[in-house]
């Protein structure tokens, strides 16, 4: 299994972009593309839903070596044996995750300024989420906050995994990465694709 560190590009099944009987589909093709790490995030699905796409996907990404992160539910993770959770400001804390799932699950934190993002860095986060960057329909109800911040919090947590989010496209990652940033989060840039496989290995050949 790849190890965080190792990980650059995060891939999202994200529910409000993809068909539920496509997962398996889906996410072979981002994996062939190259993602290092996948997300399962379904906002409106149910709880079983969500369960049972992640048993769908788990042996496929078991087999690459790229861990599986549940959004929100550590419940599940620990049902399916996914590697990790990922949480954010208005969620589980995560020392409640710790306390649910122990030290050998991978616990990611959303952070939404340079402010909470170096809070977040304090607590027990295998790596953190820094974004929106740019206004983004995937999340919608946060103000973007640009790339000026991505150097200072490179330089302010330099062993901490950072994932850069929202709004990041193949178009203007290179502008992402020019800004410091060193691994990418795309959501709706890879499943709006025509081409998924391609889109991935074109953001992963980027990083
Ligand atoms: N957190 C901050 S922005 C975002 C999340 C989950 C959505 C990113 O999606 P997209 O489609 O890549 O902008
Ligand atoms: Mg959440």
């Amino acid at each position: 299994m790849k190890a965080i560190h190792d990980c650059a590009l995060y891939g999202i099944l994200d529910g409000d972009y993809s068909h539920r009987e496509q997962a398996g589909e889906i996410v072979k093709k981002m994996i062939a593309g190259g993602i290092d790490i996948l997300q399962l995030r379904a906002k409106n699905w149910s709880i079983e839903e969500i369960t049972q796409t992640a048993r769908e996907v788990h042996p496929l990404t078991q087999q690459a070596g790229v861990p599986l992160i549940i959004n929100d539910y550590p419940e599940v993770a620990s049902q399916v044996g996914a590697e990790g959770v990922h949480v954010g400001q208005d969620d589980l804390s995560v020392k409640e995750v710790r306390e649910l799932l122990g030290e050998n699950i991978l616990v990611g934190l959303s952070s939404h300024s340079l402010q909470q993002a170096n809070e977040a860095a304090k607590q027990e986060v295998d790596y953190i989420g820094f974004g929106p960057l740019f206004s983004t329909a995937t999340k919608p109800d946060y103000a973007p906050i640009g790339t000026t911040d991505i150097a200072q919090i490179h330089q302010d947590q330099p062993t901490l995994p950072i994932f850069c989010i929202g709004g990041i496209k193949k178009d203007n990652a290179p502008s992402v990465l020019a800004a410091g940033a060193q691994r990418l989060v795309v959501v709706s840039g890879i499943l709006q694709a025509d081409d998924i496989e391609a889109y991935t290995r074109q953001l992963k050949s980027l990083l």
